[in-house]
């Protein structure tokens, strides 16, 4: 007999026998703090939720139903979801269903029956994916959906509960979570020791370590096993319990009232204190890791009855029957109607219509536009307190890129309230490169903040400031640092959007320092040219300015496309240009600029490329360092070679503003791709696939070997230069010289 059926016929003997005489002794409903009510309520979300895992196996077997990993043993979080506001933003681990159910539970109008069940069957009106996955999660119960890659949800837990303190104070206009709020998150014993997990622990510590407000509650659901592998006895506690800034505690997650005690007690003090705790629920994991896992083969039939004589629903069963005048049929006959509801819902669920289309299953990636406060520009006066004299009369004088930047950030910060900064060294160092000087002590550390050395806490603090109505601008140091972290990108900011069917949204700008020809410094580290884990991810916008110019333009359309349309943008500045200010000979300034003040120029849309030059015979497709050189090589083709050139930026790396540089080539003899990324995986894949797909030229391109960079002299060695690019464009002119001849 399957385990499923095992546990469910236990159940009915056993209540029917009253054999409950567990060793566990409960304290009364007045010891627990619990009404009696809700006693009854946190039962009946119990065991909804195990007749779902029931029924979600049965829909599995006649092909209705995708998702089998259930929460039976783990309902203990029922309680713990019951002494909880329901507004307190909550990670949940995937078997957390009770917990969901319980919640519902303190909110109106819910119906997580039919919710659970539409989900199972991925049918179209799944109220929180649409379709698309079985998630928990509902916008109505703060719940925010979780991909399961294993601890991916904590750093931005972490970050959520940060926003909290901070959003008291600035109140950001899209602001969800109360002032009080407890940020609560979830996961599995063996999660814990995900490097992620522990990143998150130790960002949580480090933060509370300094008394910076964290409400967040860390609950580990330990039922000792993780798939086949157990978690060595007393490891969580022996572990967690002594972790400086949080505070420690555990419960019998198979006694209701133990876990709602204990829950409330660390929820008051969370609220109270705002500092972090760490709850451990002990559990049991019923009917193996998902459907198809076969516990005999890792675990005896001894400890697979140990477990299941634990059920957590038969200890349930007892304090109905102690504490709250229960008989054994009034149990049974919830547990068997609930039994019945299920049944009779999803035989109308499997009937509701799938996801059939790409463009059903895409119709979420991209969120949707939320309504904005009209955005009130500072005055002059204001600008002036904040700039301070010296760098108002900069402002009026031709600038590098970084000095640009810094000047866009403060404005946009001035005319932004909820726009803050994160990063490793943003704050009193102003940025490795200087870009974020001064901005702490223009905007306070609430606004400009100092981090600790952690990508993924870098990144989950963008995500969970974002859930909370900021607008983030997180920086990564360099681009080879963004890949230890980029699952909170890839698999978490990316995809929120799309797993809650555009009803959560975590805008934001990861501002990344990044690209190559950095002359004879840092090596690979510091001059990474590969873009291709960004590329690929549905829905982001990959922003790559040239010049100062363009970068403020396009910070500023980064932050409207993040604030008015919740969109996520990566925007990648090139390291060699920051300090750049001559193009052809040393003081030529040509690549300095004026400061364009706001709203001085119309926004730089993420669909439009700029275009030096209206030579016919080449037009040289290329961006940001790439951009640079290929306008020097322009003037070498134009005097010394009487080649007209024209040279378009496409500034906008994904999605490739694909019209806009097929019109800009029109006319041209040739199309030169230059690229200073990897061939392999550079932008100059997609743009040559563009050109032969949507144009009539055939595109020759100059790529960057496939190397890791080096230091010292060799530095420029694999990318494209001024000399590579003239050879490469007369190549294309001698080739058809001599195809002109044959
Ligand atoms: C990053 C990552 N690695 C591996 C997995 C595969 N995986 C899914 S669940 C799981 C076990 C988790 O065990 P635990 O945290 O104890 O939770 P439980 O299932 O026991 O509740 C593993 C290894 C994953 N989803 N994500
Ligand atoms: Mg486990």
């Amino acid at each position: 007999m399957d385990r499923a059926d095992i546990v469910h016929e236990n159940f009915l003997r056993r209540v029917a026998e009253q054999d409950l005489n567990f060793t566990t002794a409960s304290l009364s409903l007045t010891e627990a703090g619990l009404p009696e009510e809700q006693l009854v309520s946190i039962f009946y979300s119990q065991v909804l939720s195990r007749q779902l895992d029931r029924m979600s196996r049965k829909m599995q077997a006649q092909g209705e139903g995708f998702y089998t990993i259930g929460a039976s043993g783990h309902e203990g979080n029922a309680a713990i979801a019951a002494a909880f506001q329901p507004t307190d933003m909550a990670f949940l681990h995937y078997r957390d269903a009770a917990f969901q159910i319980a919640r519902a539970a303190q909110v109106p109008g819910q119906t997580p029956l039919w919710d659970m069940l539409l989900s199972f069957s991925t049918s179209m009106h799944d109220p929180i994916s649409g379709g698309r996955h079985k998630v928990l999660g509902s916008k109505a119960l703060a719940i925010p959906p979780q991909t399961s890659t294993i601890a991916s949800h904590l750093p931005k837990a972490v970050g959520t509960a940060y926003s909290v303190g901070i959003a008291k104070r600035i109140k950001p206009e899209h602001q969800v979570l109360p002032d009080d709020a407890v940020v609560v998150c979830s996961f599995g014993d063996a999660s814990l020791n995900h490097a992620t997990s522990q990143a998150a622990f130790n960002t949580a510590c480090w933060n509370a370590f300094q008394s910076i407000a964290l409400p967040l509650v860390f609950v580990c659901e330990d039922n000792g096993i993780g798939i086949s592998v157990k978690t060595p006895t007393g490891w969580v506690e022996a572990t967690m319990s002594n972790r400086p800034g949080l505070k420690y505690f555990k419960c019998n997650g198979l006694d209701i009232l133990d876990t709602y005690a204990t829950t409330k007690k660390v929820a008051d003090w969370v609220r109270l204190k705002r500092r972090p705790a760490f709850l451990h629920m002990s559990c049991v994991r019923l009917y193996g890791h998902a459907g198809p896992d076969v516990q005999t083969s890792y675990l005896s039939n001894e400890l697979i009855e140990a477990a299941e004589a634990n059920d957590p629903l038969l200890h349930s069963a007892r304090i109905l029957i102690e504490s709250a005048g229960f008989s054994a049929n009034d149990v049974l006959s919830v547990y068997n109607s609930v039994g019945e509801r299920v049944a009779r819902a999803a035989d109308q669920v499997v009937k509701l219509p799938r996801l059939q289309t790409a463009k059903q299953v895409m119709a979420s990636i991209v969120p949707p536009k939320r309504d904005c406060q009209t955005v009130v520009n500072a005055s002059l006066e204001q600008r002036k307190v904040t700039f301070g004299a010296a760098e108002m009369r900069a402002l009026g004088k031709p600038q590098n890129m970084a000095k640009m930047i810094n000047f866009a950030l403060t404005d946009l910060m001035l005319d932004h309230k909820e726009v803050v900064l994160a990063g490793e060294d943003v704050g009193r160092k102003g940025g490795v490169y200087g870009v974020t000087q001064r901005l702490q002590q223009r905007f306070g550390v609430n606004r400009v903040s100092d981090t600790l050395l952690d990508e993924q806490s870098i990144l989950g603090l963008a995500i969970g400031m974002a859930h909370n109505g900021f607008v983030p601008i997180a920086e990564i140091q360099f681009l080879a640092y963004l890949h230890n972290a980029e699952d909170q990108l890839r698999g978490e900011a990316a995809t929120l959007s799309f797993f809650s069917n555009g009803q959560f949204s975590n805008p934001m700008v990861i501002r990344i320092a990044g690209l190559g020809y950095q002359r004879g410094f840092g090596g690979h580290f510091h001059n990474d040219n590969s873009l291709a884990v960004l590329r690929d991810i549905p829905g982001i916008i990959i922003a790559c300015p040239s010049n100062g110019h363009d970068a403020v333009l396009m910070l500023r359309e980064a932050i409207r496309l993040a604030r008015e349309e919740q969109r996520v943008v990566v925007f990648v500045e090139p390291i060699a240009l920051y300090m750049t200010r001559d193009l052809h000979q040393a003081d030529d300034g040509l690549w300095t600029h004026q400061y364009p003040s706001v709203n001085s120029e119309p926004a730089m849309s993420c669909e439009s490329v700029g275009v030096n030059g209206d030579g016919t015979d080449l037009a040289i497709v290329s961006y940001a360092n790439g951009f640079y050189l290929s306008s020097q090589a322009e003037k070498v083709l134009r005097e010394q070679h009487g080649i007209a050139c024209r040279v378009i930026d496409i500034r906008w790396l994904a999605p490739l503003p694909e019209d806009a540089i097929v019109d800009a080539t029109a006319g041209c003899n040739h199309v030169l791709i230059v690229d200073e990324c990897r061939s392999t995986g550079s932008q100059s894949e997609a743009l040559m696939t563009l050109f032969a797909e949507k144009s009539n030229h055939s595109a020759a391109r100059l790529a960057a070997k496939d190397s890791f960079i080096p230091t010292g002299p060799a530095y420029g060695a694999t990318m494209p230069s001024r000399d590579g690019i003239v050879s490469a464009a007369l190549a294309l002119f001698d080739s058809k010289k001599a195809r002109d001849k044959v």
